[in-house]
């Protein structure tokens, strides 16, 4: 099972090649841990994976930019995403995780390293929860820098938190498609439901990402690309896609991240999709200042 913690370190060459100026809009940094120690409340402990070998398969991959999430590993110590946007020059852009005594000095430094949204998650596997009503508070303190909110929760989870989603200020991106029950199949009454709150609610938008972590076949993505093409299709100025590399809490198998890449035609099966979900979505969410 160690194993599963190791990132795939010789990805193959994707046969895809991404547009010019591609962005790989979910993506971590994990330490290293020596000079950014992991947080005593995490729930997991990853191997290092530090920002060269972020930038590092940024480039073998064909794509231009990064958008580092900061994974709950790190807690609310955001000093090891920051690093990784700070040494990008302008290449990488972040999504922090702050705690409802953050100060607007604090907000407004990481804004200035590069930081454009708040993460708040809602797995407990991951995180001890913090109650939506202190997200709230955050959410609407962040709008003035134009930020936006980034969540991620399981789908049985959404009827419960869809009042709160709703009532959310500004863009909301959905990790994970909403992390979709596959075995239920698109026209699953889960997935509806998700496709309908899309439709209704013009500021949500969603990552098409993660088919390693979704799909039910191993290696093979086939049952999970359904899902990301419906979503691609119906709402494509409202989509972004990444890797999730270094791949945290994996169990089934560690992806080739030029497997993932090569996901991509099947998704955004023409060169318009692609362009928008590769290049002119995350450019407007995170390098429009
Ligand atoms: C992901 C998914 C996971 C982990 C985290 O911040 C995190 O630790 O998001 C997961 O375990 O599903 O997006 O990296």
């Amino acid at each position: 099972m160690d194993d599963l913690k190791h990132f795939c370190k010789a990805p193959r060459k994707p046969r895809f090649t991404p547009p010019a100026g591609a962005v790989d809009a979910h993506c971590h940094v994990f330490g290293p841990a020596a000079s950014f120690p992991f947080a005593p409340s995490r729930k997991y402990t990853p191997v290092d994976a530090p920002k060269e070998k972020l930038f590092a398969l940024r480039d073998h991959l064909g794509f231009t930019r990064n958008v580092i999430v900061q994974a709950t590993c790190h807690g609310t110590d955001n000093s090891a995403m920051v690093d990784a946007l700070q040494a990008s020059d302008s290449r990488a852009r972040g999504v922090a995780v702050v705690g409802a005594n953050v100060s607007d000095n604090g907000l407004e430094a990481l804004h200035r390293a590069g930081v454009r949204a708040v993460r708040f998650n809602f797995l407990k596997r991951l995180v001890d929860d913090t109650p939506p009503e202190i997200c709230a508070i955050i959410a609407a303190r962040i709008q003035r820098l134009g930020w936006h909110v980034n969540v991620y929760f399981e789908s049985e989870d959404l009827a419960r938190l869809a009042p709160f989603l709703i009532a959310l200020p500004g863009v909301v991106v959905i990790d994970h498609m909403g992390r979709p029950d596959v075995a239920a199949g698109v026209n699953g009454a889960g997935f509806q439901q998700f496709l309908t709150l899309l439709d209704t609610h013009k500021n949500l938008w969603v990552k098409v990402s993660c088919p390693e972590r979704l799909g039910l076949r191993g290696r093979d993505y086939s049952d999970v690309i359904p899902f990301a093409r419906t979503l691609v299709e119906r709402f494509p100025d409202r989509v972004l896609w990444g890797t999730d590399w270094p791949h945290p809490n994996m169990h089934s198998h560690m992806p080739d991240d030029g497997d993932l890449v090569d996901v991509i035609p099947e998704i955004a099966p023409t060169v318009a999709l692609q362009q928008a979900l590769l290049v002119d979505n995350p450019m407007r969410l995170y390098w429009e200042d």
